[in-house]
């Protein structure tokens, strides 16, 4: 399946939602732009996430172009298309490798985002190009944590270093790195727990967690995710915002998409937080993972809306 493909139906239950509300918006064949008009595009817009600033942005757009004027659903959605591509554009941020292995990729957000699964995924394209992964279960709060990082490396072929129960996650992340080191492995991905960006304790060991990381191999972590579940809209794009306090986040997966009503969180994101989206998570298995394409992203969005 093509990327734009894959978006449109992960997104299937956001673009249903945006088409019933912008042939609502267009109940006859063309409207006039006026503040009603704009009222309603507003909250449409606001509905989908994107936040209110891009909203704003947006609609005063069309007010500009379109004011007093009929606008008819293709100038409209046509508009949308430009402005929100704009908006959302980056350039192609693919996964930020050491020049000389290994690769050490931190993984952090709050509880259930889908960090551990995330992994997987990575680890499974990393195996697809032929690289050897290492996994570090640095999550050694959550009862059974390690052993879910542990099924994910056994069905995809990594390797695991795993720690005692409750014993210091940065010491998990330490022998994972040396692990890493001493089999000659491509790549060092470090799992860790849950937590909330109000937990001012956990985050610092986030913050002990990345310092160990770079005293083991300077430069790294080559890359910092925050994984932000997109179905938490405004709030996980709070929660990024205190994380990115304590670690340097490097890029975004924003998982379960296909699990919204709501696109526009994307927009949000890069608005807001101006750290690169890299990956969207796409479903709960391994293969569940595309490079975000802001370009396609939005084509998909906005396809059979016209
Ligand atoms: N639909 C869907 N579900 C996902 C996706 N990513 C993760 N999940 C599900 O979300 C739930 C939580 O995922 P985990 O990977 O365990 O999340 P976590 O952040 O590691 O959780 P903690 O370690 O408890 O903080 C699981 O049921 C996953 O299958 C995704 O992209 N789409
Ligand atoms: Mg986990």
């Amino acid at each position: 399946m093509s990327i734009f493909s894959r978006f449109k139906s992960a997104l299937s239950k956001a673009v249903k939602v945006l088409n019933t509300d912008i042939r609502d918006l267009f109940k006859t064949s063309g409207r006039i732009v006026d503040e009603e008009f704009l009222d309603e595009l507003f909250a449409m817009l606001v509905k989908t996430d994107a936040g209110v600033a891009v909203a704003g942005e947006v609609v005063d757009e069309i007010r500009k172009q379109f004011r007093g004027r009929v606008a008819k659903q293709e100038d409209v959605v046509g508009l949308f298309k430009t402005k929100f591509k704009q908006l959302m554009f980056q350039s192609a941020a693919p996964i930020n490798l050491a020049a000389d292995k290994p690769t050490v990729i931190m993984i952090c957000g709050v509880n259930g985002s889908g960090k551990t699964t995330t992994i997987a995924k990575l680890a499974k394209l990393f195996i697809s190009q032929k690289k050897r992964v290492v996994l570090g279960a640095a999550d050694t709060f959550r009862a059974a944590a390690a052993e879910q990082l542990a099924v994910w490396a056994e069905r995809l072929g990594a390797e695991i270093v795993m720690g005692k129960p409750e014993s210091d996650p940065a010491s998990v992340a330490h022998n994972a790195i040396s692990k890493t080191i001493e089999t000659g492995a491509d790549v060092c991905i470090v799992d860790t727990a849950g937590r909330l960006h109000t937990q001012k304790n956990l985050m610092m060991e986030l913050e002990k967690i990345h310092r160990i990381l770079g005293k083991r191999v300077p430069d790294s972590p080559h890359e910092v995710f925050l994984i932000i579940d997109a179905t938490t809209g405004q709030n996980g794009i709070n929660q990024a915002n205190i994380f990115t306090e304590y670690v340097k986040c490097t890029g975004i997966i924003l998982s379960k998409l296909d699990g919204t009503a709501k696109g526009g969180v994307t927009i949000a994101i890069k608005k807001q937080l101006n750290i690169p989206v890299k990956f969207v998570g796409l479903g709960e298995s391994a293969d569940d993972l595309e490079v975000f394409d802001s370009e396609k992203f939005v084509d998909a969005m906005f396809d059979e809306t016209v």
